[in-house]
């Protein structure tokens, strides 16, 4: 993906806006002591024009709740759309202009001139993926600029491809004012911002896998549902609408053994309702057709989806936080990249897989033979790494996939994918925490 191409989508979609203006001044309690260092508290304000779906609020949630918890920052985020806020933590009100949320402001962003009630400047200001900040906000930065700047970044979308690195941490001239904004990129290797991970998050998943009693009470607390019969495939399913969907449920009905799908109320519910004839695939609806149950999932505050992640032998997800989320789960998935136009994802499919599966460059996108030479020692066996690799192809619409043989392949290769999500998660820990990257990088800015 370009860095420009969905930004330019956010720009057209926040033209419609009309703009207001507010007089600045600066957060208190931030400036630096005399001697130069930080004592107070970090101010950071994140910028998020949600342009659809939860990914957008939902990085910038995550990122949010990791700096205020794990580096004590000062945390406000200006976010335009409350109702997908609420729908991954439900103790938002979507009604509420400003409202404090597990330590942090959260201010609904109405306006794209709109910068807060009483416009402060953050010591830390986060644009996220190119949205544009408030104009009279930019003018406030500019005005503290003479004393102590801001660091501005701009937190881009993440991406496997190799550019990523190039890219990272590249400076951008304020073209009017003494402003610089830096480029932050994600992305799954060292060199890159790396993605996103809680401190906590492997102590929890580990105590989930290590407790029977809390998975089977979350089986029916969650699902409605005692756990399933040793024998069975858990299968969490999180997509965008996708026409492969319907031949992979006549393949799970046909199966020689038990599926259980787990799908999240949302875009693919509509598919699973003609599938089983039913009205709707809303939330608590259960339905079974031969070797397939499916189970209506309540769409979950955003800690409840790693359970869901952890609950299940393979997961498909999507877009970026979920796709995140899965590798930290350790467990097989399926990726369903975010469409864009002239297939832009494959590509980042491709060098997704790359780095997942150590596959060399091959397929949809890069054409070049693989040689034995390119082999990794960690490197998926060529027949899993194969069965993998045209099985996220077929779930992006590549191709013209006979659905019974990869799904008999991938049951067969399930060990194998299994053993390298693990080694994977450790190989993905290397690129760091990306708040904990970003943390890093803005106080050496700050000082
Ligand atoms: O929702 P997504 O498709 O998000 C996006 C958007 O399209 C966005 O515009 C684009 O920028 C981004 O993809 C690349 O998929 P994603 O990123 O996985 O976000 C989903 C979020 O929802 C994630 O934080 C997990 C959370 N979630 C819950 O909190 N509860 C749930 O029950 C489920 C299913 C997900």
């Amino acid at each position: 993906m370009s860095p420009t191409t969905r930004s330019a989508v956010r720009h057209a979609s926040r033209a419609r806006h009309s703009s207001q203006t507010q007089p600045p001044s600066t957060r208190p309690g931030t400036q630096p002591s005399p001697d130069g260092a930080q004592h107070a508290a970090i101010a950071c304000d994140i910028f998020c024009a949600v342009i659809d779906n939860f990914g957008d609020i939902g990085v910038c949630w995550r990122l949010a709740r990791q700096l205020a918890a794990e580096h004590a920052w000062q945390v406000r985020v200006f976010v335009d759309d409350l109702r997908a806020f609420h729908a991954l933590c439900p103790a938002v009100e979507t009604d509420r202009a400003r409202q404090t949320v597990q330590g942090i402001v959260v201010e609904h962003w109405h306006e794209p001139a709109h910068a807060g009630d009483t416009l402060e400047v953050a010591d830390v200001v986060i644009e996220a993926f190119a949205c544009e900040l408030p104009p009279v906000y930019v003018a406030a930065m500019a005005r503290r600029a003479h004393a102590h700047a801001p660091v501005w970044i701009n937190l881009e979308y993440l991406s496997a491809e190799d550019w990523v690195a190039d890219f990272h941490l590249r400076p951008s001239p304020h073209p009017r004012y003494p402003l610089m904004k830096t480029f932050f990129f994600p992305g799954l290797v060292p060199g890159t911002g790396g993605v996103l991970k809680e401190r906590d998050l492997d102590a929890q998943r580990a105590a989930f896998e290590a407790s029977p009693a809390m998975r089977e009470q979350w089986w029916r607390d969650t699902v409605g549902a005692a756990p399933p019969s040793a024998g069975s495939i858990v299968i969490s399913l999180f997509a965008y609408e996708n026409p492969a969907v319907d031949a992979l449920l006549e393949q799970w009905r046909d199966a020689p053994a038990p599926v259980v799908l787990l799908v999240p109320e949302g875009r693919i519910s509509g598919a699973l309702a003609r599938f089983f004839g039913v009205p709707s695939f809303a939330a608590g609806t259960h339905a079974t057709r031969g070797s397939l149950t499916a189970h209506a999932l309540a769409f979950t505050e955003q800690p409840g989806y790693d359970r869901l992640l952890w609950a299940s032998d393979l997961n498909f997800v999507r877009g970026e936080d979920s796709f995140v989320r899965a590798q930290w789960a350790a467990r097989p998935f399926v990726w369903h990249t975010y469409p864009q136009a002239d297939d832009a994802h494959l590509p980042k499919l491709d060098a997704a897989l790359e780095h997942y599966a150590r596959a060399a460059p091959q397929g949809t996108a890069r054409g070049a033979p693989r040689r034995a030479s390119d082999e990794h020692p960690h490197a998926l066996p060529p027949a899993a790494r194969d069965a993998l690799t045209r099985f996220w192809h077929a779930w992006n619409g590549v191709g013209n996939p006979d659905w019974a043989a990869l799904w008999t392949d991938f049951a067969h290769h399930l060990p194998a994918l299994t053993a390298r999500a693990g080694q994977w998660a450790h190989e993905l820990a290397r690129a760091g925490d990306l708040a904990g990257n970003l943390a890093e990088y803005a106080k050496s800015q700050l000082k």
